[in-house]
């Protein structure tokens, strides 16, 4: 097994919460002053998303804030946009600041919000940074040739949600968009792929853990992969494994508001070489594991597959 589920999984859930909510799940994670922030989406009891914040000292036991972290942004074009809710956030750390991605959703569809964040008490919007039918979008912890490097998942019918990406010079403007990653026929993830934590730097390449979904009769199986990008150019996939690393098996995995679900938005490296892998379970609670990062590496290089 690459991936080592904590034995009291899931870490969190609805009951951890001190304010009404349906569901805690797809956290972004980052270490912060010696101390794990986890920003993780619930269901209100409406159906509507919000962004809730957790702190741990250890990764695993959260105290979750007595106050949702974001909510539905009451003014301006923001509050156009995020009418339906905040979804499946992801964070980075980067020139001094965290960066916190969101999905947007309003009846205009889904885009992506961009927050900004130095302290996780005050926090600024900065731009909606996708138009609409956009989702998954992960910035890299470094920027390329003065750049910042986005991973996002567009859909359209003719290139069903694959993975691209986008360069920006002030993360408010972004272009030179390139598809560097298909879903694959017949495969795991033959029906959608898309970012899930931020890349994580190795020797190798930067670490790319997505999520790939395969449609079944009994609906979709969310599943999450991993594949490599090169270190100076993340446009080019140097590797990306043919196997999934982690898939629904536990129960809090295989029922819950949505079944058969593994999604990941974070994922904390370790000094030790390890890596702790956080993951929605069946879109109501919140799991976590560790993998060697070595190994999965290795996954990728070992038996990988065309990313396109
Ligand atoms: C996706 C998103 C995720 C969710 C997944 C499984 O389309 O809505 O937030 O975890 O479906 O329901």
């Amino acid at each position: 097994m690459l991936i080592k589920r904590y034995a009291d999984n899931p870490i969190l859930t609805r009951d951890d919460v001190p304010y009404p909510v349906a569901t805690v799940h797809n956290a972004g994670v980052v270490k912060f002053n010696n101390r794990y922030i986890m920003i993780f989406r619930s269901h209100k009891l409406n159906g509507r998303s919000i962004l809730g914040k957790a702190e741990s000292i250890d990764g695993v036991n959260f105290v979750v804030d007595k106050k949702p972290f974001m909510v539905p942004a009451k003014a301006g074009i923001f509050k156009e946009y995020e009418e339906y809710g905040l979804e499946d956030p992801r964070v980075i750390f980067l020139d001094g600041e965290y960066l916190i991605t969101y999905s947007a959703y309003s009846r205009n569809g889904v885009r992506i919000g961009l927050a900004k964040t130095k302290d996780f008490k005050s926090i600024k919007r900065v731009s909606l940074i996708t138009e609409a039918d956009y989702r998954n979008v992960v910035i890299f912890p470094e920027k390329f040739n003065g750049l910042y490097a986005r991973l996002d998942r567009p859909h359209s019918d003719i290139s069903p949600w694959s993975i691209w990406i986008s360069y920006s010079p002030d993360l408010k403007y972004w272009g030179e968009s390139k598809l560097i990653m298909k879903p694959c026929q017949y495969h795991w993830d033959e029906m959608k792929i898309g970012p899930g934590a931020p890349p994580i730097k190795t020797t190798h390449g930067w670490l790319n853990i997505y999520h790939g979904v395969f449609p079944t009769m009994d609906g979709c199986i969310y599943r999450l992969g991993v594949a490599l990008h090169d270190l100076r150019d993340p446009s080019v996939i140097i590797a990306m494994g043919d196997e999934w690393i982690l898939q629904p098996e536990e129960q809090y995995e295989i029922t819950g508001y949505v079944h058969n679900v593994v999604f990941c938005c974070g994922a904390v490296p370790e000094k030790d070489g390890s890596v702790k892998i956080y993951w929605g379970g069946a879109d109501s609670v919140m799991c976590v594991g560790t993998a060697k990062i070595e190994q999965l590496v290795d996954h990728c290089l070992n038996k990988s597959r065309q990313p396109l």
